[in-house]
């Protein structure tokens, strides 16, 4: 539909021209395209706990390894720690109230493990369960819907070898399945685990995020498994303790790919890459199994798979939430796998982080790539946003470049939504300036300013703009 409506605006857009000599305006030019979003959009905004809380030995909140890891010199830029961050701890009012002066919807955060179980499994901390039963029910105080993350990366110091330990599979379903009993009656969208690649590959191979290590291949893909394991045994105990109706999915940051030109050779080329770059991740969750040819190219590397792993990590999800900030375009070829990944060039554009490549087509086909391979019912971007440099002109946080590059984003998921596939809500990440792991607080994707000394947040332009998408539910 959308589609002929564009076509006959283009045969009346030449025939004027012809006519007119290109003086005035068509009426149908004039018309604006419907940029609206599906009705009961969820618009909302993220955070993670480490990268706001602070208040990091208060209530007695265990250590994590990003504590461990912020806290060892040479890590972080500027040694940078998130020990005051933000200050949500205290101050989750105020930002409940950023949200609210948005007009948002929803608002995804998540739990931090080691103040539910210091010690990362065995004695429940009373103190944590309290502290985030009081920031939902403000929430729904002021009628905002919270989704939950179980792990945003913040694993208990304590766990003896983390990751590399098959136990913290297990740990980690016991701490899902009872904050899952204790948070069900008011939360009804729980995601288990927030991007693989980071806390597996990015902590323990390329070692540039906690734990900081740079294993082998074999140890690497043990860590995967225990990470896909983690989520598969969580979304079962999520399933067996939390009350009917609550869904439960994931938060990934797919590798996407965006074919060069929109034609059918190289859509299926793209396609084929995203599947085959998720081997090891999503691939795996949606299929129930890794494939053949991920395990044929690892030999005798590859995970150890006990009876049982792959049903629990393959369980049907309600929803498959995606982190989308960037991905490289791809060209069909003649080759064995059937593509060319193209690497970006000098003049790529890019924001302030230097990986963010403004790639705004990534939106729609991720959101396509995701429903064709895997069909899932429901999709969330849980994740979107930008580094930016935000200079203060005339008392206002000029970040027009965050605006730029939101509203591309935003008009190619709109583009998602419009052609019918399931996308039911948008996480700008994030509601304001916060710790951004090995940058510290260097890179900055607030919609909101923090200013870390006083800890005073103001809305950014950003923010004027997000809150008139969401009160227009369209693109601005
Ligand atoms: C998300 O990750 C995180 O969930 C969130 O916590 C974070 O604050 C936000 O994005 C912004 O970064 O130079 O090759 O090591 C985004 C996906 C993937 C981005 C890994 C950084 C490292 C690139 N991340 N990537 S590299």
């Amino acid at each position: 539909m959308a589609d002929l409506s564009r076509r006959d605006i283009g045969k009346l857009v030449g025939a004027s021209a012809l006519v007119g000599g290109g003086l005035g305006t068509p009426a149908a030019l004039a018309a604006p395209r419907d940029q609206s979003f599906p009705k009961d959009f969820v618009w909302g905004c993220a955070t993670a706990s480490y990268q706001i809380e602070g208040a990091y030995r208060e209530d007695g909140r265990g250590l994590s390894n990003w504590d461990v890891f912020s806290h060892t010199p040479g890590k972080v830029a500027n040694g940078d720690t998130g020990d005051v961050a933000c200050d949500s701890y205290h101050r989750y009012r105020e930002d409940n109230q950023l949200l609210k002066n948005l007009g948002a919807r929803a608002y995804r955060f998540s739990i931090a493990w080691s103040r539910i179980f210091p010690e990362g499994r065995g004695t429940v901390n009373q103190r944590g369960i309290d502290h985030y039963n009081r920031v939902i029910d403000d929430l729904l105080a002021n009628g905002i819907t919270p989704y939950v993350t179980l792990f945003h990366w913040d694993l208990p110091a304590a766990l003896p070898g983390g990751w590399q330990n098959r136990d913290t599979a297990y740990a980690f379903a016991d701490y899902a399945g009872l904050m899952a009993g204790k948070i069900s009656d008011r939360v009804k969208d729980i995601m288990t685990i927030n991007e693989f690649l980071c806390f597996t590959d990015l902590g323990h191979k390329v070692g540039t995020k906690a734990p900081g290590l740079r294993l082998g291949p074999r140890e690497v893909n043990h860590v995967r498994h225990n990470g896909l394991l983690a989520h598969g045994l969580g979304t079962q105990a999520v399933r067996a303790s939390a009350k009917p109706g609550t869904r439960v999915g994931l938060a990934e940051n797919a590798a996407f790919h965006i074919p060069v030109i929109e034609t059918p050779e190289h859509i299926a080329a793209a396609k084929k890459a995203t599947r085959d770059a998720n081997a090891m991740f999503l691939t795996a969750v949606m299929e129930g199994k890794y494939p053949d040819f991920y395990l044929e190219a690892e030999g005798a590397n590859a995970p150890k798979i006990q009876s049982g792993d792959m049903a629990a990590i393959g369980s049907p999800l309600d929803f498959v939430a995606i982190n989308l900030y960037t991905a490289p375009y791809v060209q069909a070829a003649d080759n064995k796998a059937g593509y060319t990944v193209l690497p970006p060039t000098a003049t790529s554009p890019r924001m302030a982080s230097p990986w963010l490549r403004v790639t705004p087509e990534a939106a729609y086909w991720g959101i396509r790539q995701v429903s064709e391979l895997w069909n899932p019912k429901v999709l969330y971007v849980s994740e979107n946003g930008c580094s930016t440099d935000d200079p203060a002109v005339n008392g206002m946080v000029n970040d027009a470049d965050r605006v730029m590059y939101l509203r591309n984003y935003l008009g190619q998921f709109q583009r998602a939504t419009a052609e019918g596939y399931p996308l039911k809500g948008y996480f700008l990440w994030s509601l304001m300036d916060n710790f951004e792991w090995e940058d510290g607080y260097t890179k900055l994707f607030g919609i909101h300013h923090v200013d870390f000394k006083t800890q005073k947040r103001t809305p950014k332009l950003s923010a004027a703009w997000y809150k008139e998408v969401i009160r227009r539910n369209a693109l601005v």
